[in-house]
């Protein structure tokens, strides 16, 4: 079977750069999104989203007729499906937050009517344990007349694998070819139709395996990930009560072969590493002890940080008697959610910024390098540049390591004030 028409589902961060590398490759896509104007944005070779060389790789496969996006599903031989995995809206009862499957389902229904005998359905979205079956049942369900991988197996009509996406904001279209792809297939078969789509761009390894552990492998990188995370914020935590630089420690525990441990924040934000570990913490609540603390340890950085800068205006207070809270101006130093990107999301920098603006009767800079404009929603921020900041603010908060930080000789600031959340001045002396 070759795939002549490939629809993708859901047009975002992840679905429309894979929709634009299949486009490169001279495949015809079929791109669907719930949103009209980003189909409109897309339609005119233009995108609604910030992401390097993405920008050139639409515009050259809409113009030269491979990429075209709708509203409405049409008939293809692969769907794609990449959308949103959020959590539903929070219980009172639990404390642990639960996946939201609404999309996917939404999803299955809208392609239902159009998918046909031979189709290769496969869900890329992250999703929790059991997902890639739950969108089969649903498939089945609105399709009585076509067979299905777990009832028929090798024989059935359709084909379905879950296949996780893994590439870091920033790097998305590198990554999506060099990548290593786990390929998780209902069947054998399944898996093997998978691999031969994604070889129409991937040049990575593609790895095959059952749809369950493809589902459990991208949540544990991604918990692997934030349980180290926690481990050096916890880390910061105890250096700073023990009098410790914990940036020169985890550089001396580095050098032993077999240790690596990253690098402590403001927090962990973004749109994965904060939010996969509880859909493993969600399905096995009693077994996974060190996930969910460390997804505590992690939420509860920015608390501590605006700890440090209540105590540093106190300082700051005692050793200028003649002045109140009010002559106290705070610089935020980086709002994004990790350094040299435009994208805001889960933001554990902007959190932090916006809190302190609500409790600080004095001027707060934000000074971000990545973004014209913040927000509407966020108030109270003076948008200044880094020179301004150094030397008008009487506490400096360093939230994001951008490279127009590390650039401009941090350690000229007046080290006394100073609240660096990432190490900057051992880190990059
Ligand atoms: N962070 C630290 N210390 C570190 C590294 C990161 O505090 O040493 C913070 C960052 O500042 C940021 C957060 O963690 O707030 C997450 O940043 P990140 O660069 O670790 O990851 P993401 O969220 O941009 O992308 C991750 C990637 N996963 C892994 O590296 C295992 C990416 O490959 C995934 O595709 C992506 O999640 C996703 O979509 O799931």
């Amino acid at each position: 079977m070759s795939f002549d028409k490939i629809s993708v589902i859901g047009l975002g961060y992840i679905g429309l750069p894979t929709a634009a590398m299949f486009a490169s490759r001279k495949k015809k896509v079929i791109g669907v999104d719930v949103n009209p104007k980003a189909v409109d944005t897309i339609n005119q070779g233009q995108i609604h989203i910030v992401e390097p060389d993405l920008d050139m790789l639409v515009h050259a496969a809409v113009k030269e007729g491979y990429l075209r996006a709708s509203t409405k599903p049409e008939q293809a031989d692969a769907f794609l499906i990449a959308v949103p995995t959020p959590f539903l809206p929070k219980e009172n009862k639990s404390d642990i937050p639960q996946p939201d499957l609404s999309y996917i389902e939404s999803a299955a229904k809208s392609i239902a009517p159009v998918i046909k005998k031979g189709d290769l359905i496969i869900l890329e979205s992250t999703s929790p344990v059991g997902a890639t079956e739950q969108l089969e049942q649903w498939l089945a369900e609105a399709r009585p007349d076509l067979t299905f991988p777990s009832s028929n197996g090798e024989s059935s009509d359709i084909r379905m694998a879950h296949c996780p996406e893994r590439v870091l904001p920033g790097l998305v279209i590198k990554e999506l070819v060099e990548n290593d792809r786990v390929i998780g297939g209902l069947t054998n078969l399944c898996s093997q139709k998978a691999v031969e789509l994604y070889k129409t761009f991937v040049k990575g390894e593609c790895v095959i395996t059952n749809a369950r552990t493809a589902e459990m492998a991208k949540l544990t990188e991604n918990s692997f990930r934030d349980v180290n995370i926690a481990f050096a914020n916890e880390l910061s935590i105890i250096c700073d009560k023990l009098d410790i630089n914990v940036w020169e420690l985890i550089k001396l525990a580095n050098r032993h072969p077999r240790v690596n441990i990253l690098q402590p924040g403001p927090g962990v934000g973004g749109h994965c590493i904060a939010v996969d570990p509880w859909f493993i913490v969600s399905k096995t609540p009693e077994e996974a002890q060190l996930i969910r603390t460390a997804r505590k340890v992690n939420d509860s950085k920015p608390d501590w940080v605006i700890e440090k800068v209540k105590q540093a205006i106190g300082e700051y207070l005692l050793e200028n008697p003649d002045k109140t809270a009010k002559d106290v101006t705070i610089a935020c130093y980086g709002l994004t959610f990790k350094p040299d990107i435009d994208d805001l999301r889960e933001s554990p920098a902007l959190e932090i910024t916006n809190r302190i603006a609500k409790m600080h009767p004095g001027t707060i800079f934000g000074i971000e390098p990545n973004i014209s404009q913040l927000p509407k929603h966020i108030k109270n921020i003076k948008r200044v540049n880094f020179e301004k900041a150094i030397q008008d603010a009487n506490i400096h908060l360093m939230m994001v390591d951008h490279k127009e930080f590390l650039e401009s000789k941090l350690s000229s600031m007046n080290n006394k004030f100073l609240v660096d959340t990432k190490g900057i001045e051992i880190r990059y002396p």
